[in-house]
């Protein structure tokens, strides 16, 4: 990946799951400052927009040189060029395509990805032209930059890689696989402040629990999220992003 502020992945990508899959080698994560390929002395990456307005927009030169040098490992007469052959590279913006566990899936099936990270208003439209080959949102609100974008979709994706901890059929998982929020869970003590635990847990009956689970899990997604109930129907099960 590629953004200004490197220092602040290394809570995320050294912390809990994803640090032990770096330490495994089965998630290979490299986080590259975009000023380095800054071309002045105060290694500047933006500019003021042309036409005017509020605010500074990132430039598509330092951009692109930067791509190709990660693209490439460094290599300067490596293949990689921005407007041709390119690894899958996803731009971080509101106006990209939703992230769902559908296109974590499919991000999980490329053998590498390259993740830009802006900041300020935004980034040159060339570099979404000549560099992405994807645009990708986290949903529908505004934050300060990719960065954070950037760590969702790298835990999203990790988690899929065979031989990542957490990639084993987790109740969430099979929630979304099978279309509906996941179901109450519980754990010991039996009681706590008066709340007790629902008795067909403790009741050993695994019938009667996979019952109750899958009832709980429908009730609650009717309530809460009916879209995916409708998305559901339409696509016979398979998971997705539900309507647009
Ligand atoms: C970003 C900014 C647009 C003004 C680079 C925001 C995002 N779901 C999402 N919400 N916000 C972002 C995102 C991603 C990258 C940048 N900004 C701030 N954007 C208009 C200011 C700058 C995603 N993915």
């Amino acid at each position: 990946m590629l953004t200004i502020f490197p220092e602040w992945f290394t809570g995320p990508a050294t912390t809990s799951l994803l640090g032990r899959a770096r330490d495994s080698g089965d998630l290979d994560l490299r986080v590259h400052d975009l000023r380095r390929f800054a071309h002045d002395r105060h290694r500047s990456v933006d500019d003021a927009p042309y036409g005017g307005g509020a605010g500074m927009v990132m430039r598509a030169d330092v951009w692109i040189e930067a791509a190709e040098a990660v693209w490439n490992d460094g290599d300067v007469d490596g293949a990689y060029r921005a407007g041709g052959q390119r690894p899958r590279t996803v731009l971080l913006t509101p106006r990209g395509r939703p992230l769902t566990q559908a296109l974590a899936r499919e991000l999980a099936d490329e053998p590498r990805l390259t993740l830009l990270c802006g900041r300020y208003e935004g980034i040159d439209e060339r570099v979404h032209e000549l560099v992405a080959t994807d645009e990708v949102s986290i949903g529908d609100y505004v934050v300060f930059g990719g960065e954070v974008a950037a760590a969702v979709v790298i835990e999203a994706v990790a988690r899929l890689l065979p031989g990542v901890v957490g990639n084993a059929a987790s109740p969430c998982d099979e929630s979304f696989s099978t279309g509906l929020l996941e179901y109450p869970q519980y754990t010991r003590p039996a009681e706590v402040r008066g709340h007790t635990v629902p008795e067909v847990l403790t009741s050993g009956d695994h019938a009667a629990v996979d019952a109750w689970r899958r009832e709980r899990a429908e009730a609650l997604t009717r309530r809460r999220r009916p879209d995916l109930l409708a998305y559901r129907q339409e696509s016979d099960g398979e998971p997705g992003p539900g309507p647009s």
